[in-house]
């Protein structure tokens, strides 16, 4: 059995309150009270990258048109993002979440995973250090965060979301299959809108729906993931917080011997390319959430175009996606002397992280002092 079983570990997940627009009304104290749109304007046919708390209020949230977003509520201040500066607040945050341990992993601009375990903070209060890490983001930012804490990844990121903005939720031990319980699958970590969907046939809406069914039922209908829902159907999740990626992105390209220019051959090569790269990437069990096609034209010029997707692509999505990105750029109209395709945001495939007998194994004992 993993070490990572066989020990209570006490994991801390932060997440930061309607991150993008929190800064802004942070650096503009005239927009405070306001409800705050962030994204694309509404004239751009943009998206909706966040709103704040106000503005959700009308209905208004991440991924929506923002036209739409004009509709629900026509005297919201909509605003341009400032990347650069929320990758800045990003890096300060994560480093304040180092000083609390040593185990921190980064799962985007606002959000992380701690493991405390071993913390000696607080006298390894964990709830006690997310309290601490809460003050100490806002002294140094003058921004709020939410802290879930629990015994795994899972429960530790479904408390952090219950009592946004500014929550503090922890999931006891003995709490958390009960918690489980009364969970929508939706919510469930590495089930994603068609899987939910084929569980609602089944009539699997709730994680206690899911624990009535047997490991091999599931795994029937969902291959290996079947296996990984079944765990966290019992409130378990195994994968370890990970201060280091082993990989940050997987890729190949070509330099042709002459230089390119039919369409049809550079779409080719880019789907072999696509398929030699995914088949690589399932062979390590990994996923895979932004995919770059780099071009460079016969002059030496080179463009790269990326998209970035919340839920990992296949090989098949990820063969459409390079299609739609080579087609924003300028192969065919010019000749290219070189074609390459990355995949990145890599993360391990999480039903791959398990076989079936670990859980069967019901030794694992449940300390909580001072959780
Ligand atoms: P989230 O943490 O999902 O959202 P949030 O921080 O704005 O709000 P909260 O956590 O309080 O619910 O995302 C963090 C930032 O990532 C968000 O501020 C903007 C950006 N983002 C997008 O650009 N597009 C999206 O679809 C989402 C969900 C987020
Ligand atoms: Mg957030």
């Amino acid at each position: 059995m993993p070490e990572s079983m066989s020990r209570q570990r006490k994991i801390i997940h932060i997440d930061m309150d309607a991150f993008y627009a929190a800064v802004e009304e942070r650096d503009r104290p005239d927009l405070v009270g306001k409800p705050v749109v962030v994204g694309g304007l509404p004239n751009s046919r943009g998206v909706v990258a966040t709103a704040n708390y106000e503005a959700r209020r009308y209905g208004i949230h991440s991924a929506m048109p923002a036209s739409q977003a004009l509709r629900l509520c026509p005297f919201a201040e909509f605003i341009r993002p400032r990347f650069d500066v929320y990758r800045d607040v990003s890096r300060q945050i994560m480093e304040i979440l180092r000083r609390f341990s040593d185990c921190v992993e980064p799962l985007s601009l606002d959000e992380a995973y701690l493991d405390v375990t071993d913390s000696h903070h607080f006298r390894g209060s964990a709830t006690r250090i997310a309290q601490s890490i809460k003050a100490v983001v806002l002294q140094e930012t003058r921004l709020t965060a939410s802290a879930g804490v629990s015994y795994n990844k899972f429960l530790a990121k479904i408390a952090s979301g219950l009592n946004k903005p500014n929550g503090l939720t922890v999931i006891r031990p003995e709490e958390g299959p009960r918690f489980v319980h009364d969970l929508p699958v939706g919510q469930f970590y590495g089930i994603g809108k068609a899987t939910e969907t084929k569980m609602k046939k089944l009539g699997i809406h709730s994680g206690a729906d899911l624990l009535r069914w047997s490991q091999n039922a599931l795994a029937l209908h969902f291959g290996k993931a079947g296996y990984w829902y079944a765990l966290l159907a019992r409130g378990e999740d195994p994968r370890p917080v990970r201060a280091h990626r082993p990989r940050k992105s997987l890729g190949t390209e070509i330099t042709f011997a002459h230089d390119i220019s039919d369409i049809q051959l550079l779409l080719e090569e880019l789907e072999r390319q696509t398929h030699e790269i995914m088949k690589k990437l399932n062979a390590h069990d990994w996923q895979a959430h932004t995919v770059t096609v780099k071009v460079r034209y016969d002059n030496f010029e080179q463009v790269t175009r990326s998209q970035s997707f919340r839920q990992a692509f296949d090989a098949t999505q990820a063969c459409l996606y390079v299609r739609q990105l080579l087609q924003k750029t300028e192969a065919g109209n010019r000749s290219v002397r070189l074609l390459g395709v990355t995949v990145s945001g890599l993360e391990e495939t999480p039903e791959t992280l398990l076989q079936p007998p670990l859980w069967q194994d019901e030794s694992s004992k449940i300390e909580h002092d001072l959780f």
